[in-house]
């Protein structure tokens, strides 16, 4: 297999889709070398079957809002693989989505998936909605017409879908709903990150920012460092950068910026937990703005319209909000200003110009697919015991969690170790995670 030519053939079939291209193409290069090494890949065209997905379901979703008029989006399903389980992965409801974006957010999720240690296929979804300025009756009415159509697609044990950007506990319980009314299905697992008294994992909301953060303590050691007093600048506001906040307190390190699309927020000393309930605050008004945590709390918060949190001072910088967030330009103010840490949070948080700028300036860089696995980790958890019809508490939920970032970690220096002894993390959970697909697709034959 040669990357190159693999990535030729998808360039001239998927032009358009510059998101999912550029992931491909990272993966492609990661596992180049080790894949030419196992002729059964070769001979069964792993390469060139994984980079389509299984299917895609595009669907119209109308919908009436507030005023009485009639709204028009379009909805996806991506599924993309399911060579180690049934499909798995968020929906995001965002301006921007398209068949690109929940292509590369679907690929990524194979071998994140595969990173968790659990049995999980990879898929994403979606539509182009944008819950900004909505009322609570609008998102209601669209999350429910949206589920008119994705119930056929999806099942606890076909396809299981959670949030991403602008879905979280309060649409998947109107999706629920929806799904139920429709399917006469009283199985809770067909969907994750529900409410706590209905089968949701207590830790669901919390996971994705608390395992990036153990991802980082686990790196941190490898490195021979230390979390506590280290200046963290993450950016959103949202579900991810709320989770990573409440870890960073907890575990000595310091927030200095969070960010929104209007501009960024210094914090002064550190966030507080008050603070950080107020982030929720923010987010559940639907209104995108930042600039609110510093008109709440003026001698804590300065805010700069048109910023991004990488123009703060900080040792490690955590992306937390939208794939490609971080440009090359970022990265060298950031390492100019001292950062030496980088973990992806949010998917594709980087540009690959960003990237290349860290690794070559020995800058600790990890990629989101494995940063950020304990969301969909912690998906897979609450799924097993929606199945088993049972519930575990927060601690065990967190031991679990725990187990698996460490788990992620030793997988991508196991495959990420460089000849000088460095890591290349992009490498090695590239690698780790698609030497568990690629060999359940050999071992099930042509499909
Ligand atoms: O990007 C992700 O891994 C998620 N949005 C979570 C997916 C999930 O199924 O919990």
């Amino acid at each position: 297999m040669k990357a190159a030519e693999i990535m030729a053939q998808l360039q001239a079939k998927h032009a358009e889709e510059k998101e999912f291209l550029q992931a491909a193409e990272e993966v492609l290069i990661s596992i180049e070398d080790i894949y030419n090494q196992h002729p059964e890949f070769e001979k069964a065209r792993i390469v060139e079957r994984i980079v389509e997905p299984d299917r895609i379901f595009t669907f119209r979703v109308a919908w009436v809002d507030d005023k009485g008029d009639v709204q028009v989006n379009l909805g996806y399903r991506v599924q993309f693989n399911s060579a180690i389980g049934p499909y798995k992965g968020g929906l995001r409801f965002h301006p921007k989505v398209n068949l690109s974006m929940l292509k590369f957010l679907g690929f990524e999720q194979i071998f994140k998936n595969s990173l968790t240690t659990l049995p999980m296929g990879g898929a994403k979804g979606g539509a182009d909605f944008d819950p900004v300025g909505k009322s609570d009756g609008e998102i209601m009415r669209f999350c429910q017409a949206f589920m008119t159509e994705l119930w056929k697609c999806i099942g606890p044990d076909t396809d299981v879908p959670a949030g991403d950007v602008g879905v979280g506990g309060r649409e998947i319980g109107y999706m629920y709903g929806m799904y139920k009314k429709l399917a006469r299905e009283y199985n809770t697992g067909v969907l994750t990150g529900k409410g706590a008294t209905w089968g949701g994992s207590i830790l669901r909301p919390e996971a994705t920012g608390y395992g990036a953060l153990y991802f980082l303590e686990n790196l941190l050691k490898e490195a021979g460092k230390d979390i506590k007093g280290k200046k963290i600048a993450l950016s959103g506001f949202g579900n991810v950068a709320w989770g990573a906040a409440k870890k960073t307190n907890e575990l000595g390190g310091q927030v200095v910026a969070i960010s929104g699309p209007d501009g960024v927020c210094e914090i002064i000393d550190g966030i507080t937990d008050e603070m950080i309930d107020y982030m929720l605050v923010m987010r559940s008004s639907n209104r995108n703005k930042v600039q609110d945590m510093a008109d709440k709390f003026p001698a804590k918060a300065k805010f700069t319209a048109g910023k991004k949190a990488w123009s703060v001072k900080c040792d490690i910088a955590l992306p937390c909000a939208f794939q490609n967030e971080l440009s090359e330009d970022d990265a060298k103010e950031l390492v100019a200003n001292g950062c030496w840490c980088c973990c992806e949070v949010s998917n594709m948080g980087c540009q690959p110009g960003a990237i290349k700028y860290f690794q070559s300036n020995k800058v600790y860089f990890a990629p989101g697919k494995a940063v950020n696995a304990g969301g969909v980790a912690t998906s897979g958890l609450e799924m097993t015991q929606n199945a088993a019809h049972l519930g575990w508490a927060g601690e065990e939920v967190d031991a679990k969690l725990h187990f698996i970032m460490k788990s992620i970690h030793e997988a991508c220096v196991k495959y990420g170790r460089q000849a000088d002894g460095t890591i290349d993390y992009v490498k090695g959970a590239n690698i780790a995670g698609f030497m568990k697909v690629a060999t359940a697709m050999v071992e099930q034959g042509v499909l």
